[in-house]
This record gives C-alpha cells, structure tokens and sequence, in this order.
C-alpha cells in the first residue's frame, strides 16, 4: 500500500451563499443570488423578479430578464441562501468537526456583499471583514490551511442591478479594491487564493450578474474577469510574498460517444472550447482557436491595450478544478450541461449514476489530472469532488451512507495513481460540502454531500443540528493513513 506525497492537503469545500446564511446580519448587502429560489430535479430554480409594468414574473437561471426587469424578493418564496444551513452563527462547531476528522484545508468563498455591500462604496464593513477573519483563526488554530475563493458565482446585487455585472468593465476596479482589502486584512495567514469559481460555467444575473444571455455578454464578461484576475495575482504576489493564486474550472471528461471519426473530432472541439477559459488564465494567452469560436458565436469583443499583457504576465500559479462525472459527446446531437454550450451532457452506459442522474468514473479524474498536467505544466488541486445523495437517518439517528464512502474511495485511488504512478504533481483535494449545505443546481436540501448531515429540509425547516454520518469516521481514518487506508 502507498501513502499520498507528504503534506498532502486533505480537506472540504463551501460556498457563502449555500452554506452561510446570515443575509440581513453583520452589514451584509444583498447578492445576486440572493433572489434564486430552492427547486428541484424537475423543476428549475427561479430567479424572482418585478417586471417594467409592476408586476410579478420569473426566469430561471437559463434565461434572459425581459425588458425593464429587476430581480425583487417575495414573501411567498423560499430563498436558500437566506439562511443556508447557517455557517454564520455555526462556524465554530462546524470547523471543530472539521479538524476532528484532521482537515489540513479548509475552502470557503468570502461573500463580497459582507465586505462591501454594494461592491463601489469606499469603505468595507468592518463586521464583515471580522467574521472572516475570526474563521481564519479558528482554522489556524486547528492547523487547517484557509483557502479562499475570493468570488464563488455571485456579487453584490447593486453590481448587477446597476452596472449590468461583469459585462461592465468598472467591476475590474470593483473587484480589484475588494481583493485588496482581503489581501491587507487576511494576508500572512491566507497562503492560497482563487480569483473565481467555475468560470466556464457561469453565466446569467445570480453568478456573473448580467441581465441577458447570449454568446456576446458571457464572453465578454469572462474577458473582464481574466483581467480582474491578472490584475488581482500581481496585487497578490506583492502584497503577500510565497501566496498561491488558482482560479477554479468545472472539468466533467468528456469522451467520443464512439470511435467514428465525426465523434472523435466534434468530442475535441467541444473539450477545447472548454479548455479555452484555462487557456487564457494558466497559459497568459488567448489560444489561436479563440478566433474560430468568436466568428462562430458573432462575439467582438472590446478590449483595452494594456489587457492582455495583464493577461500574460500574471497567469495562475496552480490549476484547480471541479470533478464530479465524465461525459460523452456525439456529433449527431449535442446535449449541454451548461447554456453556452461548452460542456457535454450525454450519459455513458458503461457508467453508473447517480441518484441525480451523474455518471460516476474515477477513472475520469486520472484522465483529467494527467490531461492538465500535459497540457499546463502547473501544480494541480482537486478543488471540489463528491457524491450528492439522499441520506436517511435511521430511527437510532445514525446514517449510513456505503456508497459515499465508496465514490470517495475510488476516486481518491485513481488520483493516486495520477501521483503516484503517473507523477503529476497534485498537491490537495477539497471535498465538495463536507457539512451539507444547499445544492447549487437543484437549490435542494435533500441532495447532500457531507461527512456531517445537517437536520433541514428542502424548504429550510429543521434543527440545523450536525450529525456525524458513516462517512465521517472513514474519512479521518484516510487523512490519519494520508490515503494509505482506502479500504471501505
Ligand atoms: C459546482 C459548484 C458548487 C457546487 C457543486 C455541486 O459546480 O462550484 O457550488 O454546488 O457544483 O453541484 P450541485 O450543488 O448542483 O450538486
């Protein structure tokens, strides 16, 4: 049996606006997010609005706000991230059950709006900055590493209600201030950093916050976050000598739906258009095919002169990415994960699924550690990976959950084989929700990922109380063996 290289970071990963909660306390000003309702497999999340003519309307997260639009709250609604599962008024308790199953990492995202509420005032919130920074201790305290993500999917909503969001160049300088003040206030005991979440899957007004969605928007608002990027690992670098800046990607492998050359080819295509967003970040330079996908989609982009040396003089220092399930791509049809058409969808039939319908393939987190490796020459991190299920707690409050732990296991055999039969440089894993918190998709409670189960439900009603599942034990058994211990 092999261990894991030593100093291996083993540990879990949140989002504010699925995990904190707290959304009218400290100072904290509205999110973008913070107008999605739950929903589910079936149904959509819905994205409330107040409509030119008064009145109410909807649209969810794939479509455009009509005319005159603005997103409102509602009375009659269920908003999750209002309360999430309450990280703010439970983050000691839940950072201790962290530690005790011997986390070195702890991922979370700073919730912009807790730091400047509206995202162009002058001065941050003081309570804000406080309670992030009493999180850092207390990681520190229990040897945990912070990692943080300085934007996971939202901003604040007066960004998006006033500047159209990211697909305004002022929310460079927006950004730029907000990670300054993280960096003079948290710097020296926050080593590793990422700019985003997902860039090439966000889109639309709770994540990117821009009123319409169409092919010009997303891309060129991506074009102003690579900049707010480049700009923000220079500040970084200099602020916080030895920090690690990383910008996360949702990587699902894609493969040929056969070996017929037409699949082959059209699987590589859409692989490289997925490519195209860590292209630009980790390699500092728009790839040839950029062009290609532009002419294609009608984008212009409008850029400044200075961008893209921004671009290719401060690229990330580590490739992190999301790793869920692989997919397969056929160039008969073509089903999306994501609106812009990026990413495939289609399942694979020698593959399992999920109880949400997700292929599960370890074999595809190898594939993909290699590929990045092959493809960028930089330190990976497995940001986010796990198995959404709907756990049961029995009639004695246990819950067992077998086939986490079996997700979990196989998974982590096949990264290291990556690292150590295969020699890429993979230096931590992050568990996606190792407390439950909200799904992002689906805005259910029931779909959980964690070690630890959070009594709530899909409407928000519970104890909030923590349970240790099945999970839990098996998990700190592999951080004490540092994975030498897979057994299930
Ligand atoms: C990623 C997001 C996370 C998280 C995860 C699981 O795309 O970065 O925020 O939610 O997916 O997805 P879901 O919650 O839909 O199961």
């Amino acid at each position: 049996m092999t261990a894991f290289p030593k100093g291996f970071l083993w540990g879990g990963a949140t989002a504010d606006f699925q995990y904190e909660g707290g959304f009218d306390e400290g100072g904290r000003g509205m999110n973008s997010q913070d107008f999605v309702t739950d929903g589910s497999a079936e149904k959509k999340r819905q994205i409330t609005l107040r409509l030119k003519d008064g009145s109410k309307g909807t649209v969810n997260s794939l479509e455009s706000f009509p005319e005159g639009a603005e997103a409102e709250l509602y009375d009659d609604q269920y908003y999750p991230s209002h309360r999430a599962v309450d990280f703010y008024h439970h983050w000691k308790e839940d950072i201790s059950l962290m530690a005790e199953m011997g986390f070195s990492v702890f991922r979370f995202s700073v919730c912009w709006s807790r730091i400047y509420p509206n995202g162009d005032e002058e001065k941050p919130n003081e309570e804000g900055l406080k309670f992030y920074s009493d999180v850092i201790d207390e990681c520190r305290m229990h040897h945990m590493e912070p990692l943080i993500t300085i934007c996971h999917d939202e901003m604040p909503d007066h960004l998006a209600r006033t500047y159209d969001g990211w697909n305004s160049r002022h929310l460079i300088d927006c950004y730029v201030k907000y990670a300054r003040t993280l960096f003079e206030r948290y710097g020296g005991r926050v080593k590793y950093w990422l700019t985003f979440n997902e860039l090439n899957a966000i889109h639309g007004y709770s994540k990117i916050g821009v009123h319409t969605m169409d092919p010009q928007t997303f891309y060129q608002s991506q074009h102003h976050m690579f900049v707010a990027s480049a700009e923000t690992i220079k500040m970084g670098h200099e602020m916080m000598p030895g920090s690690m800046f990383g910008s996360m990607f949702a990587m699902s492998e894609m493969y040929p739906a056969t070996c017929r050359p037409e699949d082959v080819m059209a699987c590589y295509l859409h692989r490289r258009e997925n490519y195209f967003f860590i292209d630009v970040m980790a390699r500092g330079k728009y790839p040839n095919y950029a062009a290609e996908i532009f002419e294609r989609k009608g984008v212009k982009l409008k850029m400044e002169s200075e961008d893209l040396t921004w671009i290719e003089e401060y690229p990330l220092d580590f490739v992190s990415f999301s790793y869920y399930r692989s997919t397969t791509v056929s160039a008969d049809h073509f089903t999306s994960m994501d609106p812009m058409g990026i990413m495939g969808g289609d399942g694979n039939p020698y593959l399992e699924k999920t109880p949400w319908g997700w292929p599960i393939d370890p074999t595809g987190l190898r594939y993909c550690l290699n590929e990045l490796y092959d493809r960028y020459q930089k330190p990976l991190f497995v940001i986010e990976n796990g198995l959404g299920a709907a756990d049961r707690m029995e009639k004695d409050g246990t819950i067992h959950d077998p086939y986490r732990i079996k997700y979990l296991s196989d998974h982590f055999k096949a990264m290291k084989d990556a690292i150590n039969i295969d020699h890429v440089p993979c230096f931590g894993y992050t568990m996606w929700g190792p407390i439950d918190l909200v799904s992002l998709g689906t805005g259910e409670m029931k779909k959980r990922y964690g070690f630890v189960y959070v009594d709530m439900d899909d409407k928000g009603r519970g104890t909030l109380k923590r349970i240790k599942k099945d999970s839990f034990a098996w998990m700190k058994k592999v951080i004490h063996t540092n994975g030498e211990d897979l057994s299930c």
